[in-house]
């Protein structure tokens, strides 16, 4: 496999994307967006225009979804050499090949010569100000891995523009602390790189998956209170940040992360931030995570972006206007974001002004295919300024501003304990058995999918992130 060659480092911090836009509403249509989208962070990088793939909405059925504690973790090759750094009892002049030679600073760190299956280890309660870079590739057998080692807290990287640049391919990153950095917590630039079991938190972009990233995997992080903003300007259209992941890349896996907190005050919009921004990537499936208090679950925009999969993620708020989705149709400068799905998803928003899904400036088939979900919001359950692929669904709440498929249903879903926090299913829920196979095996909690929870004889997929095994 040929990876896009990396990107140099040379790059633009904080750059302005889009900041949360207006949201759909029938009785007073949505501001209609007349800006072009200013430049992205990278755009410069890269050689000529970025033009719109050939899109074929095929809504293919995504591929089986890992259990949530089977596949996460790939282990590396145990080959390979070993440098260790420890911010407090390493010296630069050591050889760094033992944890009692240990080196101490990033720049060392970001001087050694890795090579495919080296591991590099970051003292645990060890603390770093600055930009760890990689610039190296592991291979698919054998990638380079960054880690921790020691007992404590997990290593601590802090305060840079982007705090770890993984530029080369094959990488794997975990079990670090990244924290308050002004720009990115993890900067992907290379492809195939591994994100696992780390906390990303303070960030203006927990992590940016960059244009050009291909088939990177974001699983098991822990993504808290990336509050920063990039471009926080009174007035003007340009607000940006409090991405918990920045997605502009392709084929990215974000899944099995807790993602909360991702909300920062806007001159602009109000409030703004999403735990999951799309801003011209493809193919992404993001799946299996637990969202709370994000002022956006996710954000599409820019008509590179295409063919998105949600499926199974959990996404609860109590902020006063936090929204589902949001999404565009060719008559937004937006738009058109062609091809998200949306699977077995629960949302749960409790904010007085909070709005499920709004598809907008021309939303249709070849937009937004909605199957299988569950929402509950209190001001507006979706809306939807021309038809769409909505059915098996089930809506709780505020307005529908769009017509519901045959099968769905605006009902009570009776979740298990809402106020706890617990949106499984009660025995009496009109969700259990009422949706259609999409190709998913296994429910948020790693239970098998389908499960006949009514007892009739027939076991269909409930719909939801929870299948009811009774
Ligand atoms: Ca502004
Ligand atoms: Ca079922
Ligand atoms: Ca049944």
């Amino acid at each position: 496999m040929t990876f896009a060659p990396a990107l140099s480092l040379s790059q633009t911090p904080g750059a302005a994307l889009p900041g949360r836009a207006p949201t759909g509403d029938s009785t007073a249509p949505p501001k209609r967006a007349t800006r072009t989208p200013v430049p992205q962070p990278g755009d410069h990088l890269l050689a000529g225009p970025v033009t719109a793939p050939v899109h074929v909405p095929a809504f293919a059925p995504p591929v089986r979804a890992p259990t949530a504690t089977g596949t996460a973790t790939r282990r590396p090759a145990t080959s390979g050499r070993v440098f260790y750094v420890d911010s407090t009892g390493g010296d630069d002049a050591n050889a760094g090949t033992a944890a009692t030679s240990a080196w101490k600073s990033l720049a060392k760190a970001n001087a050694a010569s890795l090579v495919a299956g080296d591991r590099l280890l970051f003292r645990r309660g060890g603390r770093w100000t600055g930009t760890l870079t990689v610039a190296a590739s592991g291979t698919e057998r054998a990638p380079i891995v960054i880690d921790a080692y020691g007992t404590g807290d997990p290593p601590l990287i802090q305060g840079g523009g982007s705090c770890v640049e993984l530029v080369g391919s094959h990488l794997t990153l975990r079990r670090t602390h990244i924290d308050n950095c002004s720009w990115a917590g993890v900067d992907v630039m290379g492809s195939a790189n591994l994100i696992e079991d780390n906390v990303l938190s303070g960030n203006a972009a927990g992590v940016h998956v960059r244009r050009g990233a291909v088939g990177n995997r974001i699983v098991a992080n822990e993504i808290r209170d990336n509050s920063r903003m990039s471009v926080l300007t009174e007035g003007g259209d340009d607000d940006s940040g409090a991405f918990g992941v920045l997605l502009q890349g392709d084929a990215t896996e974000i899944a099995f992360n807790t993602i909360s907190g991702s909300d920062a005050f806007s001159f602009d919009y109000g409030r703004d931030g999403s735990a999951v921004e799309v801003y011209g990537g493809s193919n992404n499936h993001i799946h299996h995570n637990l969202a709370t208090d994000n002022q956006t679950f996710t954000e599409l925009g820019n008509a590179t972006s295409a063919d998105n999969t949600f499926a199974y993620n959990v996404v609860r708020s109590s902020l006063p206007s936090s929204i589902f989705l949001v999404t565009w149709g060719a008559g937004s400068a937006w738009g058109p974001v062609l091809g998200t799905a949306l699977y077995h998803n629960t949302v749960l928003l409790t904010g007085s002004e909070s709005q499920g899904f709004t598809c907008n400036d021309r939303c249709g088939p070849d937009i937004l295919r909605m199957r299988n979900n569950i929402i509950s919001a209190v001001a507006k359950v979706g809306y939807a300024d021309d038809p769409f692929d909505e059915d098996y669904n089930v809506y709780s709440g505020g307005r529908r501003q769009f017509t519901t498929g045959a099968h769905s249903v605006v009902a009570d879903p009776a979740f298990a304990d809402p106020a706890g926090a617990d949106l499984r299913l009660q025995r009496d829920s009109p969700a259990i058995d009422r949706g259609q196979d999409v190709g998913y095996a296994r429910d948020f909690d790693g239970r098998s999918v389908p499960a006949d929870g009514d007892s009739d004889g027939a076991a269909m997929p409930d719909s939801g992130a929870f299948e009811y095994h009774g």
